[in-house]
């Protein structure tokens, strides 16, 4: 699965909260594949080392983010560091489809 998310991090590896100034969202071009969810500025960009990052999903588990009001179609990433995410897709089809495929493995 592919495309445009926002993302914004709550909470930094190892469980401490995100700081202040470091909590903006951002747009994303994301691509998971496996257990991998890489990141990349644009979809263009080839997904090389020097423009994208990857996250491990392995242990990793995604929710509707029901407790987030700002703004819709938001869902929860918790990662197996303890980190954690905010992502907002276009529609809540997306969205669950995103959460789908990232609880899959
Ligand atoms: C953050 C930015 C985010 C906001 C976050 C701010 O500031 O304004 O949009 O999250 O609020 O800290 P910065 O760009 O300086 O990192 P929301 O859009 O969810 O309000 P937060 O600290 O309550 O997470």
């Amino acid at each position: 699965k592919r495309g445009y998310l926002m993302r914004k991090c709550t909470i930094e590896a190892g469980g401490k909260k995100t700081p202040l100034g470091k909590r903006s969202w951002k747009m994303y071009f994301c691509r998971l594949k496996e257990l991998l969810l890489m990141l990349s500025n644009d979809e263009t960009s080839k997904s090389t080392p020097q423009n994208t990052h990857s996250l491990k999903l392995h242990h990793a588990f995604a929710q509707v983010a029901v407790d987030y009001r700002k703004r819709p179609h938001v869902f929860r990433l918790f990662l197996a560091d303890r980190s954690q995410f905010l992502y907002q897709s276009s529609d809540s089809r997306e969205m669950n489809s995103w959460i789908e495929m990232i609880n899959w493995n």
